[in-house]
C-alpha cells in the first residue's frame, strides 16, 4: 500500500474553481501533495523539473489554447513516466477515444471521470495506481544528456534503418521510411523516442536531421545504381523548417547524389505548438516546387493537422497507426481511418496505412482501397543491405498469399 500522502498528483484544468474543488477533494482523501495548473504550458513546466515529476495527472480534455490530447503529445515526447486520469465534460464516446489515443501512446491511463467529478469515483482511480507498474514503465526508457547526443551525431553512432512502403493494389514496393537509430557503444541500439525529444529540445534536430538525410540520400544513390529505384522519405521536425538553410541544404545534397526530387518524400509532423509558421510555410511551399514529395505524418494526432492541411500543400497523409491496427473491428478506429481516407482522397494525396500489424489490417486496407501500406506485417525497419533480399522474399508472398482473396474487393 502506498502511502496517499506520497503520491504526488499534478491536476491541469483551464477552470480555476475546478481546481479549487479537485484540490479539496484530493485533501479530503488524504492526497496533499498536489500541484495545480491552468494551462498546459505551466504544467510541462512543473514536468520539466525531475523531482516534480507527478505519479499520476488530472487532465481535463477541453482547454483554450492547448488541449489535452495535445497535451498527452507533449508527455509522450518528454517520456512522461507517471499515469493519467482523463476529466471532461465531453460525452462518453469522446472519452473512450482519447482513452485509446493517449494508450496507443502507451501511457498508463488509469481511467476517466465525467464533470462533476465524484470523490468515490476519483479515490477509487487513483487507488487502482500502483508505483511498481508505473516506475517500470518509466525505468525502462533513460533520457540521454544534449552533450552525449550532440558527441553521437558528431561521431557519426546514429544509423539509418529503412521501413518498406508498399502498394496496396498491386503489392509493389514503392518506396523506405528513413528511421534513425543510435547505436550506443554501452547501450545497444537506442530508438528515436528517446533522443529526438532530447535533439528538438537541446537545438541540435538540425545536426540530427542533416545527418540522417545524408546517410539517407547515399543510399539512395547506392539502390538506384542496383536498379532498385526506391523513393526515400525522411523524418523532418517542424524545428528543422524555421530557417532557408535547410531548404538550400535538401535541394543541394539531392543534386549532388543525383537523386530526382520527385524520389525524396519529407514526413513533417507537428509535434508542438508553432509560435510563428510563416518560416515553416515558405520552406515547405518552396520544397514543393522544386518537386520534393511533403507527407503529413501521423496524421489525427497532432495539434492542427487540419490547419496544416489547408495551408500546406502536402502530396501524401499517413494515418497515424493508432487508427489502422484493428480498425477492421473496432468501430470507432474505423470511423477515423475512413475519414482520413477520404480526406485525402479529396485533397488528391496518396495515403499511407502506418501500423498494418496484420492480415486483417491488410485486408481492410485492400477492401477500402487505400494506397499504400507501412507496418511489421510488410516488414519492421531493417538495415539497408537487408532491403533487397527482403524485397525477393515479399515479392514471393505478394505472388503465393496475399492477393489470393479477390472477394475482399467488395
Ligand atoms: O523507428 P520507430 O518506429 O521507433 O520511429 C518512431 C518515430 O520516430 C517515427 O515515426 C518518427 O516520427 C521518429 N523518427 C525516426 N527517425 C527520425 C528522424 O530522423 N528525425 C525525426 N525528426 N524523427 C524521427
Ligand atoms: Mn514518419
Amino acid at each position: 500500500m502506498v502511502e496517499r500522502s506520497a503520491v504526488k498528483i499534478l491536476v491541469l484544468d483551464d477552470e480555476s474553481f475546478m481546481l479549487k474543488l479537485l484540490n479539496r477533494i484530493l485533501s479530503n482523501l488524504g492526497y496533499s501533495s498536489v500541484i495545480l495548473c491552468d494551462s498546459g504550458r505551466a504544467a510541462l513546466e512543473k514536468i520539466a523539473d525531475v523531482d516534480a515529476v507527478p505519479n499520476v495527472i488530472l487532465l481535463d480534455l477541453n482547454m483554450p489554447e492547448m488541449d489535452g490530447i495535445e497535451f498527452v503529445r507533449h508527455l509522450v515526447d518528454r517520456h512522461y513516466p507517471g499515469s493519467l486520469i482523463l476529466v471532461s465534460g465531453e460525452d462518453e464516446r469522446i472519452l473512450q477515444t482519447t482513452v485509446k489515443l493517449v494508450r496507443a501512446h502507451k501511457i498508463p491511463i488509469l481511467g476517466y471521470l465525467h464533470k462533476p467529478v465524484k470523490p468515490d469515483a476519483l479515490s477509487e482511480l487513483l487507488e487502482s495506481w500502483a508505483p511498481s507498474a508505473a516506475g517500470a514503465a518509466g525505468m525502462a526508457k533513460k533520457v540521454y544528456a544534449a552533450d552525449e547526443l550532440r558527441a553521437a551525431i558528431e561521431g557519426g553512432q546514429l544509423v539509418n534503418y529503412y521501413q518498406p512502403k508498399v502498394a496496396v493494389a498491386t503489392g509493389e514496393v514503392v518506396g523506405v521510411e528513413t528511421l534513425a537509430r543510435w547505436r550506443h557503444p554501452a547501450d545497444g541500439i537506442v530508438f528515436p523516442d528517446q533522443f529526438i525529444g532530447v535533439a528538438e529540445a537541446a537545438g541540435l534536430i538540425d545536426d540530427l536531421t542533416k545527418a540522417v538525410f545524408a546517410g539517407a540520400m547515399a543510399q539512395a544513390k547506392a539502390w538506384q545504381e542496383m536498379q532498385l529505384p526506391l523513393r526515400v522519405a525522411v523524418n523532418v521536425s517542424m524545428d528543422n523548417l524555421a530557417s532557408l538553410d535547410f531548404l538550400n541544404f535538401v535541394a543541394e545534397l539531392a543534386a549532388k547524389e543525383g537523386i530526382a526530387p520527385q524520389n525524396v518524400v519529407l514526413e513533417v509532423t507537428e509535434t508542438k505548438l508553432m509560435q510563428d509558421t510563416r518560416a515553416p510555410l515558405e520552406i515547405l511551399t518552396r520544397l514543393r516546387l522544386k518537386r520534393f514529395r511533403l507527407s503529413i505524418d501521423d496524421f489525427g494526432t497532432g495539434h492542427s493537422s487540419l490547419a496544416q492541411l489547408r495551408d500546406i500543400p502536402f502530396d501524401e497523409l499517413k494515418i497515424d497507426q493508432g487508427f489502422v491496427h484493428r480498425a477492421g473491428t473496432d468501430e470507432t478506429l474505423r470511423a477515423i481511418y475512413d475519414a482520413s481516407l477520404s480526406l485525402a482522397r479529396q485533397l488528391n494525396m496518396e495515403v499511407v496505412a502506418e501500423g498494418v500489424q496484420d492480415r486483417e489490417d491488410w485486408d481492410l486496407l485492400r477492401r477500402t482501397g487505400c494506397d499504400l501500406a507501412q507496418g511489421a506485417f510488410l516488414s519492421g525497419p531493417m538495415l539497408p543491405e537487408d532491403v533487397p533480399g527482403w524485397m525477393k522474399l515479399w515479392r514471393e508472398r505478394v505472388r503465393t498469399e496475399l492477393f489470393l482473396t479477390e472477394d475482399v474487393r467488395k
